[in-house]
């Protein structure tokens, strides 16, 4: 029987120990080599829209939720009263768009070093970039890491939704930037960072939990399945300077936009810092 032709998309990323992904896609909306990247929207058959930027899948409109969801309301619904956020990254808009469900947040600061992303994110993304309509939502296209050294004690939620450390994110990375999180919060402060895969990057969840450890008196890590990432599953680091994210978080902060919500429940919170032994041993 004759095959049709298909087009695939296929990731294949050095750091993600030779294992290949492969999405069927319908055609290329748009492909735009920025000063920074290039950022490819591409129509898939199954999963929707993708953000691909330098050949790696950055978010897909069907499994997006359960990552933006993770990264925002883990934070949010720990810190006593969250006001001012920093999001450092997420050109896309996801994770703006899940802190503004908070009604206690009065102000976003979003820095994303490449305003290409933010461009065509509203172009192709509404349901995702819309966000950025808000009026507590100021878009800023900076480095990051210069962002929040420049604004000490400034937010009582960073939240740093990175692509991975190879490319323009790698500075956000480092200890340095984990000092730099700690002076950008206040005394009660909380910092989340995307911190990769416990299967394909356990050397860096790692070395990203060493940094909270010595940084910050309360650190965790938890994780979340997306489908279209490396093994399914992404986790993030969670730096404290008040509130304990297992023990001390508000079980009824997301009750009002819990129709709104499609992964996020508060048994999935704390069950999301339950890790495998392998992991457990070695972050312990
Ligand atoms: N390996 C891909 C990790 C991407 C994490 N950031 C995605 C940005 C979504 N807002």
């Amino acid at each position: 029987m004759p095959t049709q032709s298909q087009t695939w998309f296929e990731e294949a990323y050095e750091i993600d120990l030779g294992r290949t992904f492969k999405i069927r896609i319908n055609r290329t909306v748009e492909r735009f080599a920025s000063p920074f990247q290039t950022i490819e929207i591409l129509e898939t058959a199954p999963f929707g829209k993708m953000l691909v930027l330098d050949g790696v899948v950055m978010c897909t409109e069907w499994d997006e939720s359960s990552y933006h969801e993770m990264i925002a309301h883990v934070p949010l619904s720990t810190h006593a009263a969250p006001r001012d956020v920093l999001i450092i990254g997420g050109g896309d808009g996801g994770t703006a768009r899940e802190v503004l469900k908070h009604d206690s947040v009065r102000r976003i600061d979003l820095c994303e070093i490449d305003p290409d992303v933010v461009r065509l994110c509203r172009k192709h993304l509404p349901t995702l970039a819309s966000s950025f309509d808000d009026p507590r939502v100021t878009v800023y296209a900076e480095d990051g890491a210069a962002f929040v050294a420049a604004r000490p004690n400034e937010y009582d939620v960073i939240i740093v939704d990175s692509s991975d450390p190879i490319g323009p994110a790698e500075v956000l990375f480092s200890k340095q930037f984990y000092t730099a999180l700690r002076s950008g919060l206040r005394e009660d402060g909380i910092a989340v960072t995307q911190s990769e895969s416990i299967f394909y990057h356990e050397d860096t969840v790692a070395q990203l939990v060493s940094y909270a450890r010595s940084l910050f008196p309360v650190w965790g890590y938890y994780t979340t399945m997306v489908p279209t990432y490396p093994s399914g599953t992404i986790g993030f680091t969670l730096c404290s300077k008040g509130r304990n994210p297992v023990t001390g978080f508000d079980r009824e902060r997301t009750a009002a936009f819990a129709d709104t919500l499609s992964y996020y429940t508060p048994k999935m919170h704390t069950a999301s810092f339950s890790l495998p032994a392998r992991v457990e041993r070695r972050l312990s």
